[in-house]
């Protein structure tokens, strides 16, 4: 099995790589932040709950995404891989989604962190504010809360993972194109 954690500030492309490495992979792609925005368009309980959290660029408790995490595990339980796009996003997380792989005898492979200039995460996400009109993407103040949370909450994760060698750091400067390829090379070495 191949399980990467996608790993990366908010607007590092987290989801717009992980999509073309599940196809060519083979892989399911697992977004916790798609799952909460597909709640919301719903506007199930859980998605009316998750709307007041992300639209200040707030993070969901640890709770409701372990849940829907271990939800989707068991519905690929026939996968031969996963990637986790967003998640883990605190280290609670982190632990918690240990336990549920090794409860399937199984484990992470490597966290692959994109990294991205400040400046490039910024004007990526009021581009996507543009096209998209994303909630969380629309005002300054809510994309430099969203970069907070990650250096405060978040980034602890990539230290949890390298602790266990289980740290790949990806150039995440330049085009789609150049940064997935640099994504695949060090794929291949890994499968
Ligand atoms: P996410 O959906 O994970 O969104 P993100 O971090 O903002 O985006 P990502 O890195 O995937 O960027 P993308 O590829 O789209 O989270 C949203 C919210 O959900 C969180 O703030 C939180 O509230 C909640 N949440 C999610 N998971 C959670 C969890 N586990 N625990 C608690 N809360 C959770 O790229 C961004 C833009 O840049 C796109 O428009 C893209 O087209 C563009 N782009 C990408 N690569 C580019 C490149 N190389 N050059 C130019 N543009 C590029």
């Amino acid at each position: 099995m191949l399980n990467i954690i996608l790993f990366g500030p908010p607007g590092a492309g987290k989801g717009t790589q992980a999509k073309k490495m599940a196809e060519d992979f083979n892989l399911v792609h697992l977004s916790t932040g798609d799952m909460l925005r597909s709640e919301m368009h719903q506007e199930s309980e859980l998605g009316l709950f998750a709307r007041e959290k992300m639209e200040k660029g707030e993070l969901v408790p640890d709770e409701t995404v372990i849940k829907m995490i271990d939800k989707k595990l068991d519905e690929h339980a026939g996968a031969t891989g996963f990637i986790f796009d967003g998640f883990p996003r605190t280290t609670a997380q982190a632990e918690a989604l240990d336990n549920l792989l090794e409860g399937r005898n199984d484990d992470i492979t490597t966290l692959m962190a994109l990294e991205v200039e400040k400046n490039e995460l910024i004007s990526r996400l009021q581009s996507r504010a543009e096209q998209e009109g994303r909630s969380d993407d629309k005002d300054i103040a809510t994309i430099e809360n969203r970069i907070k949370v990650y250096n405060e909450n978040t980034k602890p994760v990539m230290d949890y993972y390298r602790g266990k060698g289980k740290y790949t750091p990806i150039d995440g400067m330049g085009s789609i194109e150049e940064i997935y390829g640099r994504i695949s090379e060090a794929l291949k070495s890994l499968s």
